[in-house]
């Protein structure tokens, strides 16, 4: 039986990763870090078969130990401060979880004694202001947010790993993915909820910021199939994982409140000044040609599935009462 080990279990791609690989006849660890609220909402349904280990980022002694308490043969580091305004507020933090947390997983990965394989949760956020339209693997980096710097330095740390050390480490760039089990900070999921609630007469509006802002969204359960697949290669390598279409906020809000049968969307849609951030990404579109072609991964959800998966779930949800159930209603 494969053995691996998630950080960033409890969040939306390692509950659907952790599901993926019990299905594969994986013995799961999740590295957990404790907190005073549960935060386990993702992954509950799962907690017979995952093994979950207290560790944290900032903390590398208790990183060796997961490792050596996991024997992993596979890790996937998925474990970060990923919202990027917050990213403005704490940049100093975002880089010790989001940068150096990264350096420490893989110093607690060096030193065991058996082969593991490495997966680095890289991000389409890096390429920020964009340089070249598709962006691909060899698109330079110009990050627009201390969460894209610090990905940055993840992503470099892990092909100097590769490079010095010659571990079997992979980089999956990947594009914004999205499903019900998505954060509710998030624009995607703050959207097909407050539509959701509106519906229902639980809300009268939605605030947002950028508009205009273009995403290349795609549906986070095709996502991490495509992480699993980079680890099963001959030879380690980066890949751009997205759909490789653009749609812009407005066009998702359009959509979402579509799906609820609103037609008069923008009576219900606020700009607001506050939730425009220092510096934006315009746009972001991928080329994944690589994965398409060396992997055999494409993804499955396409854009209005998506958009109408995440507004059904918040309006079954919303109607039981119960927005955390939202995530435990798309769990079974
Ligand atoms: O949903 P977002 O917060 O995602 P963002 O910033 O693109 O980052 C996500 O994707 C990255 C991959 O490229 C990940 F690495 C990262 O961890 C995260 O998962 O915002 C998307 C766009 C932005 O341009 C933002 O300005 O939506 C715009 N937006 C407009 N109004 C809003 C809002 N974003 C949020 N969160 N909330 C709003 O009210």
């Amino acid at each position: 039986m494969p053995r691996v080990l998630i950080t960033g279990v409890t969040g939306q791609d390692g509950s659907y990763l952790a599901e993926m690989l019990i299905g594969k006849g994986y013995e799961v660890y999740g590295l957990i870090r404790r907190t005073s609220l549960v935060i386990d909402d993702r992954i509950r349904h799962l907690l017979d078969d995952v093994r979950l280990i207290d560790a944290d980022l900032l903390d590398q002694l208790s990183l060796i130990k997961a490792v050596q308490t996991a024997r992993p043969d596979e890790v996937y580091n998925l474990a970060a401060m990923s919202f990027v305004p917050t990213s403005f507020v704490q940049p100093v933090l975002t880089g010790e979880y989001t940068a150096l947390g990264v350096a420490k997983m893989l110093e607690a990965v060096r030193l065991a004694d058996w082969p593991i394989r490495f997966y680095q949760a890289s991000s389409s956020e890096m390429f920020g202001k964009v340089h070249e339209i598709p962006q691909r693997e060899t698109t330079p980096y110009h990050p627009r947010s201390p969460y894209g710097v610090a990905k940055v330095y993840g992503h470099w740390i892990t092909v100097n790993y590769r490079e010095s050390y010659k571990m079997y480490a992979c980089c999956g760039i990947l594009f914004n993915h999205e499903s019900p089990r998505r954060g509710l900070e998030f624009v995607t999921r703050k959207i097909s909820h407050a539509v959701a609630r509106i519906k229902l007469g639980l809300q009268k509006e939605l605030r947002l910021g950028n508009l205009d802002a273009k995403r290349d969204w795609g549906f986070a359960g095709d996502y991490v199939e495509a992480m699993w697949l980079m680890l099963q290669q001959a030879e380690p390598d980066d890949f751009v994982i997205s759909t490789d279409e653009t749609h812009s906020v407005g066009e998702f809000v359009r959509l979402a409140f579509e799906c609820a049968g609103i037609s008069n969307w923008q009576d219900y849609v606020r700009v607001d000044p506050n939730l425009l951030r220092p510096a934006d990404v315009d746009i972001l579109i991928g080329d994944s040609t690589k994965a398409r072609t060396k992997l055999g991964w494409k993804p499955r959800v396409t854009f209005p599935e998506l958009v109408e998966m995440m507004v059904k779930s918040d309006l079954d949800a919303e109607a039981r009462g119960n927005t955390r159930a939202a995530i435990q209603a798309t769990v079974r």
